[in-house]
């Protein structure tokens, strides 16, 4: 937490590099004075324009005064003297939900319009968290530095292939960190490499276990050359060309469409909050460059990470057996993270339950009101930020305002940091959450055992 400009000089005076502030400073309504105390202190690259288009603070619903600071802070960092660097965390903003890579191209080229374009900065783009395939890692690496004359902050580990304990995990780091080496040695782009820590799936890191992955980054970025001959990098630059078509023409369409409705798409305040408000879902489905087809429209690249929760959906599905009577869950995130939401619909879909959407990054009481006004039969949250039991505890009260006690399922990461401590590592409150009568799931079947539990299913269902 930095409390003061003195803390943001703290960490630029640390070590002699260039510190860079990354998170939670543009896109969210103190913008203004972060930025100042970011410039003050320094820094030369400040993100991070992706969050705009996603985040959502807790019981903050002034999407305009956030869109007024986000820009006022834009302006401000253009209006520097010496050159500061805008950054934007692709897979932070609509990266991580487009099912097209190819619109994650497109906004690039949207939020060039937007800060280079109209607000006269310079803006260099980070991606990477949702990119699993080496093919479509490289060949949005490739398609980037075609489309891009300012340098990359960096390359974000490829987080979400972090599945299993640390030994397996090395085996992700090594396997995105080596794709990373030689893109970059291939199209220089400026990026930074991410040497992810291997806990990432559990929590927050501790300093040993990222001074480990750097370890690990450093000796492969010396074998990493010899494994350049072996690539075939003409698939690489083919699928570059599909990208930087495909981007281009949904660019296009986005601002051509939102003109068409309306949109000063000269005003980057008019343009970022339609942006905002209408969200990847209709954007996608409204613009997207590729075919559009009875099941929406298909993909020109498709993102990896809804292929992989798409077949793992699929696979749980196969061996279930349909419920056979009527039944609602309503469902919501307590944060930004909506992969856990996406796959326990699917599945929830899939055994034949209806699903009440309450949205992501919800409050604790708008969820309960979404319960009680669709009928929900119980509630599913799937939470991940680290606020398992105080937003657990938030619901039961909410439920309790209104004489209700819904079964509430809950699941993601249940850990919060204590209050009592210094070390700032989450600790484990699956127990305190099962003690405040929730349903603690790990996976989709103890999601199922825990519908069973509330007679939700009977116990026939599993086949
Ligand atoms: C993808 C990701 C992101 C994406 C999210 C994209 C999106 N729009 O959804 C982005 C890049 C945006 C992101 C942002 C952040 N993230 Co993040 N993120 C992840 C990551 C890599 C994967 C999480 C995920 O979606 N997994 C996919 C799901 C399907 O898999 P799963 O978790 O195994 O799910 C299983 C079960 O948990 C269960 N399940 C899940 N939910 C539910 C719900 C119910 C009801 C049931 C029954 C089951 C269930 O179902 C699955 C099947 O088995 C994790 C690390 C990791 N590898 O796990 C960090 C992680 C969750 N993120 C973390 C953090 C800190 C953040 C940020 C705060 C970082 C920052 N500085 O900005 C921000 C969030 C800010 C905000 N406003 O909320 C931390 C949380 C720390 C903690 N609690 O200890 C983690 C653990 C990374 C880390 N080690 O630091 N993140």
């Amino acid at each position: 937490m930095l409390n003061g400009p003195e803390d943001f000089a703290r960490i630029t005076n640390a070590a002699p590099a260039a510190a860079h502030f990354g998170d939670f400073m543009l896109g969210l309504p103190g913008a203004v004075e972060n930025i100042c105390a970011a410039i003050a202190a320094g820094t030369t690259a400040i993100g991070n324009l992706g969050q705009y288009f996603t985040f959502r603070l807790p019981y903050w619903d002034d999407d305009i005064a956030t869109t007024r600071s986000t820009v006022v802070a834009l302006g401000l960092i253009a209006a520097q003297k010496s050159q500061v660097l805008v950054h934007s965390n692709l897979d932070d903003g609509f990266a991580g939900l487009f099912l097209d890579m190819a619109c994650a191209l497109g906004m690039v080229l949207i939020e060039k319009h937007i800060v280079e374009g109209l607000i006269g900065g310079t803006l260099g783009h980070c991606y990477g968290h949702h990119f699993s395939d080496p093919l479509s890692r490289s060949a949005f690496h490739a398609a980037l530095a075609r489309v891009s004359s300012t340098p990359g902050t960096m390359i974000f580990g490829n987080t979400v292939s972090y599945q299993s304990a640390s030994a397996g995990n090395y085996a992700s780091l090594a396997s995105y960190l080596l794709t990373d080496i030689l893109d970059v040695r291939r199209w220089p782009s400026g990026h930074a490499i991410n040497p992810v820590p291997v806990t990432e799936n559990q929590r927050i890191p501790d300093v040993d276990e990222i001074i480990d992955a750097q370890t690990f980054a450093h000796r492969l970025a010396e074998h990493a050359p010899f494994y350049d001959p072996i690539f075939d990098w003409s698939k690489v630059e083919a699928m570059a060309d599909t990208l930087v078509e495909g981007g281009n023409r949904f660019a296009k369409a986005v601002l051509d469409g939102l003109a068409d409705r309306g949109v000063d798409t000269n005003d980057p305040a008019a343009l970022m909050l339609a942006i905002r408000r209408m969200g990847p879902k209709r954007l996608e489905a409204l613009f997207g460059p590729g075919r559009d087809t009875q099941q929406g429209r298909s993909p020109l690249v498709p993102a990896e990470w809804a292929r992989e929760l798409d077949e793992k959906a699929a696979a749980w599905i196969s061996k279930q057996t349909p419920v056979d009577r009527k039944l609602t869950v309503c469902v919501g995130t307590t944060d930004v993270h909506e992969h856990g939401k996406y796959l326990v619909t699917q599945a929830l879909v899939g055994l034949g339950v209806a699903v009440s959407d309450a949205g992501i990054a919800v409050d604790p009481e708008v969820l309960v009101a979404h319960a009680v006004e669709t009928g929900a039969d119980a509630i599913a949250i799937s939470t991940y930020n680290g606020v398992a039991f105080r937003y657990a505890q938030a619901v039961k009260a909410a439920m309790a305002d209104r004489n209700i006690d819904l079964p509430i399922l809950i699941g993601g990461r249940l850990n919060e940091v204590p209050t009592d401590t210094n070390s700032g590592l989450p600790v484990d409150v699956t127990e305190d959450v099962a003690k405040l009568g929730c349903l603690p799931c790990g996976n989709l079947d103890e999601m199922l055992d825990a519908l069973r539990k509330i007679n939700a299913i009977p116990e026939a269902v599993a086949s």
